[in-house]
């Protein structure tokens, strides 16, 4: 049997979270020959409810999970950890904007990022999905300087499959089917979900996206729109915000970050950019990548028109501001 991975879970009390865990010990983040240990993190107040997870965790008699640590010290919770999922940060109150939210949550990842520095593994992975992800995760990057550079992620493929659902629904073929779109960006409204090079399993090898799609117009327009405002669409429906697809993403991300994307398929990481593309080195920025043996690469090569263009640097900017808002808190 394999030794246990210890995986971390911030804001385990919340939402998200809920859905999480179970993914996790059932396997679905790292396969189902691979024990875990959970350590779960939240703040005072829920201690409580992350209890209360961690009974229905032990209840859930899972044969993959070796450990279960329930706690509200950070130091404790990032002791040893191989793989750190953020969840937790204060929370986008109704009419609050993001220079707001940022300012909220510099502080609280500037400590986590201390954290995890001083307690767990050297070469921890990290995935941010609390907002704002990208830049939280350039904050963390910047405060655990002694975790390499490139084991800080965040979170788009929640918009990723997103884009694989809407062609789906639109062709009338299995989600299965359909690969390759790239978001681009930063994970919020300037986002741009590229259909250009996606393609289709159509049984006799694949054809382009867009060359099935009758009405090419929609790739341009309301594709992009429906996955920025697919978000609220479920706040609408559901009263709550995504959580099951945003819980099974973060366990695709996580999952073919370590074991390997497909061969010909590629998935969007919010990843910091190393230039590619022209996008400012440094910001954590999500790109189309390939990932093999837990090491992830950009899509070289891939062909931007003007249109692309201006989508892509219209996300930059923002980022680019957003860390300006970021740094003028830690000052
Ligand atoms: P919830 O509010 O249900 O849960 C968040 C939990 O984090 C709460 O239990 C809270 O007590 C805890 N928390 C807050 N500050 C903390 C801290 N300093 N240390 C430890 N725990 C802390 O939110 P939920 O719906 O689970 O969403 C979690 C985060 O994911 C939010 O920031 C949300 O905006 C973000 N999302 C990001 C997505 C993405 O694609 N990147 C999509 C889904 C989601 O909206």
């Amino acid at each position: 049997e394999k030794d246990p991975v210890t995986v971390l879970v911030t804001g385990a009390a919340g939402q998200i979270g809920y859905a999480l865990v179970p993914m996790i010990a059932r396997g679905a983040m790292l396969g189902s020959d691979q024990p875990v240990i959970l350590h779960m993190l939240d703040l005072e107040p829920a201690a409580d409810i992350l209890e209360g997870v961690k009974m229905e965790l032990m209840d859930g008699a899972f044969p993959l999970l070796k450990g279960v640590l329930a706690t509200t010290d950070v130091n404790e919770a990032c002791k040893g950890v191989d793989i750190a999922i953020m969840l937790g940060g204060f929370p986008r109150r109704k009419g609050m904007g993001t220079k707001a939210l940022i300012s909220k949550n510099v502080g609280i990842y500037k400590t986590q990022a201390s954290a995890l520095e001083q307690h767990a593994d050297p070469n921890c992975k990290v995935l941010v999905v609390a907002n704002p992800a990208n830049t939280n995760a350039l904050i963390l990057k910047e405060f655990a300087p002694s975790i390499p550079e490139e084991n800080i992620t965040c979170l788009t493929r929640l918009d990723h499959n997103r884009a694989l659902s809407q062609i789906s629904e639109k062709l009338n073929v299995h989600v299965g089917d359909v690969k390759n779109v790239v978001i681009w960006g930063n994970h919020s409204s300037t986002q741009y979900a590229d259909a250009n090079h996606a393609v289709v399993d159509v049984g006799v090898g694949y054809k382009s996206a867009r060359e099935l799609v009758a009405n090419d117009h929609w790739l341009d327009s309301e594709f992009i729109t429906s996955i920025q405002q697919r978000g609220d669409a479920i706040v609408k429906a559901r009263r709550l915000s995504s959580a099951l697809s945003a819980a099974s993403a973060a366990c695709d991300h996580m999952r073919d970050w370590i074991l390997g994307t497909p061969k010909g398929t590629w998935v969007s990481m919010g990843v910091y950019s190393d230039g590619s593309y022209g996008i400012q080195p440094g910001l954590i920025y999500s790109f189309p990548v390939t990932c093999e043996k837990g090491v992830w690469s950009i899509v070289q090569g891939l062909n931007i028109g003007e249109f692309e263009r201006e989508k892509m640097d219209d996300s930059a900017r923002e980022l680019i501001e957003e860390k300006g808002w970021a740094y003028s808190c830690l000052h």
